[in-house]
């Protein structure tokens, strides 16, 4: 369904050999542009300069090896479940401190943004690793297009809550809905995206259909999937994993080899995939992504968020 141009419903549904098609009559067409010295930068903007060019992981294990505590807490569990999720009408609540508040279909927000592919490495906490290439676009056009009042300090969001359809919310142990946050200059960076899809196909429900947070810099937890509601707010809102453990990673929990969890080194990781005798890689402060995020936290004891 992912066109280059973006003017059309969630629920118009391309095939996607149809699509891979128009893409190659478009690159063809592009082609023949760039011969007369003209559209190459145009055929060029669905890549990404923020992407990286690290083996991708198979699709296969991308999507078989999940957390989505929703569909339960296994590994397998998402991806035996979550097809139960309807995905399809979809809207997201926008509120709090923005001048433009209101519960948009998910169409709707698709008309109003440009969709990447973003291939970016992906680090839980739990020391494992993936290179998964998304779609999405950046959450600041969709804040911006939200007129953000100017108190607004952090970025709040919330998963479903239905556990009709999402058979782990029936445990009560677990406070749902699933909440995350992130600081304002943190979620209006350029590399903070909202996918939509991977491997240039619609994201899967294990996923986070239809619509999940991307912080490629930060441990996936952070990554809050199938979201129902953005709420900007002047106060620090509360995350899932901080109201359930304060063994816990802090609030900002970007990737630090030299923050150990009590009960593991985050110094390496185990690249999902790799085989059973691959061996461990070394995990990059920021997940590699410094040069671009470290200036966020001049200043701040990054030993601290802890
Ligand atoms: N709503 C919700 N979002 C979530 C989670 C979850 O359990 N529920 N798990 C998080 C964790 S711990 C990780 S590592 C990533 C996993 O994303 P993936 O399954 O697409 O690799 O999703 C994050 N987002
Ligand atoms: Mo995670």
């Amino acid at each position: 369904m992912y066109r280059i141009k973006t003017d059309l419903k969630y629920s118009d549904i391309t095939p996607r050999a149809d699509f891979m098609n128009r893409r190659q009559v478009i690159a063809g067409a592009a082609g023949l542009l760039a011969a007369g010295g003209m559209a190459q930068a145009r055929m060029t903007g669905k890549k990404s300069r923020y992407s990286t060019d690290e083996k991708q992981t198979k699709f296969k294990d991308a999507t078989s090896y999940n957390n989505f505590y929703e569909f339960g807490t296994g590994k397998e569990d998402p991806a035996k479940y979550a097809d139960k999720l309807t995905t399809d009408p979809w809207s997201v609540e926008i509120g709090g401190l923005v001048n433009k508040p209101g519960n948009y279909s998910l169409g709707d927000i698709l008309k109003t943004v440009t969709l990447e592919e973003r291939i970016y490495r992906f680090r839980c906490v739990e020391a494992w690793a993936m290179v998964v290439p998304w779609i999405g676009f950046q959450l600041s056009d969709l804040i911006a297009a939200a007129d953000p009042a100017g108190n607004a300090k952090y970025v709040a969001f919330e998963t479903l809550h239905r556990p009709s359809e999402m058979r782990g919310q029936k445990n009560p142990t677990f406070p749902w809905p699933y909440v995350e946050g992130l600081r304002m200059d943190e979620a209006m960076h350029p590399l903070t995206i909202l996918a939509t899809g991977m491997y240039e196909e619609e994201l899967p429900n294990q996923n986070g259909a239809p619509l999940r947070l991307v912080v490629p810099w930060k441990y996936g937890f952070k990554s809050i999937k199938s979201i129902v509601k953005i709420t900007l707010t002047e106060k620090k809102p509360p995350t899932t994993w901080n109201q359930i453990s304060r063994r816990a990673y802090g609030f900002y929990a970007n990737v630090n080899p030299d923050v150990d969890h009590p009960r593991w080194s985050q110094g390496s990781h185990r690249v999902i995939g790799g085989g059973l005798f691959a061996s461990r890689q070394p995990t990059q402060k920021f997940n590699g992504y410094g040069d671009e995020v470290a200036g966020l936290y001049t200043g701040m004891d990054l030993q601290k968020f802890f």
